[in-house]
């Protein structure tokens, strides 16, 4: 498997993949795999929690509040407290049951609607986590297909704000498994890498 990072760049969007940790990017969102309670857990959203502090969940409870329980696939936005980035994008990606039960689709929603969210706030740059391959359970190397393949699609679809997405991959497996997913689906429609 080669390891190394992969960027290829769609509707004048670079898009890349990096091993690291989310809470220290730049961009200006972070995506948080959260889960529908928006109260904070383990994996990437407790090092968001933490590395952001209080002033997130305390948003977070108030969108609890006004709208309800975040349903899977969906996408909601907050400021990031101390955090690098400026804001937060919270989705809830799918708990995997084998494969059969709407987890691409909502793997591909949860994708999607944040780079929505983002579009929609004018945002320029946004780094995702591996939504799902973690607590829920979601094979690495099935979720890099999915995303990689929502990322590009949505890109395609629209020109917006948007004008660098980052996976941000924390252990050198979902690293290489993402690079060549990415590497693989531009060359399936023609991309060139950079
Ligand atoms: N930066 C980037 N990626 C990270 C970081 C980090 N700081 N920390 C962990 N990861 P997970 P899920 C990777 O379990 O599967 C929570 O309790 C991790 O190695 O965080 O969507 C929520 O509250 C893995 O590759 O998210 C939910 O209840 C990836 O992030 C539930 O877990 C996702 O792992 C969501 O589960």
């Amino acid at each position: 498997m080669e390891n190394q990072a992969t960027e290829v760049t769609i509707n004048q969007t670079k898009l890349r993949t990096i091993q690291g940790n989310i809470t220290q990017q730049t961009t200006e969102a972070i995506v948080n795999a959260a889960n529908s309670s928006l109260m904070g857990g383990g994996g990437v959203d407790g090092a968001i929690h933490r590395a952001g502090g209080p002033a997130i969940l305390e948003e977070c409870k108030q969108i609890v509040a006004r709208c309800g329980r975040l349903p899977t696939g969906e996408a909601v936005i907050t400021t990031s407290g101390n955090l690098k980035a400026k804001y937060v994008i919270h989705t809830v990606g799918p708990v995997w049951r084998g494969g059969g039960k709407g987890e691409p689709e909502l793997l591909t929603s949860a994708y999607q609607k944040s780079l929505k969210l983002a579009a929609e706030n004018k945002l320029s740059s946004i780094s995702f986590p591996s939504i799902s391959t973690g607590v829920y359970g979601y094979p690495v190397s099935h979720a890099a297909k999915v995303a990689t393949g929502a990322v590009i699609t949505f890109l395609r679809q629209s020109t917006t704000s948007i004008k660098e997405v980052v996976f941000v991959l924390f252990d050198a497996k979902t690293f290489a498994t993402y690079s060549s997913a990415l590497r693989e689906t531009a060359a399936k429609i023609g991309l060139n890498l950079a």
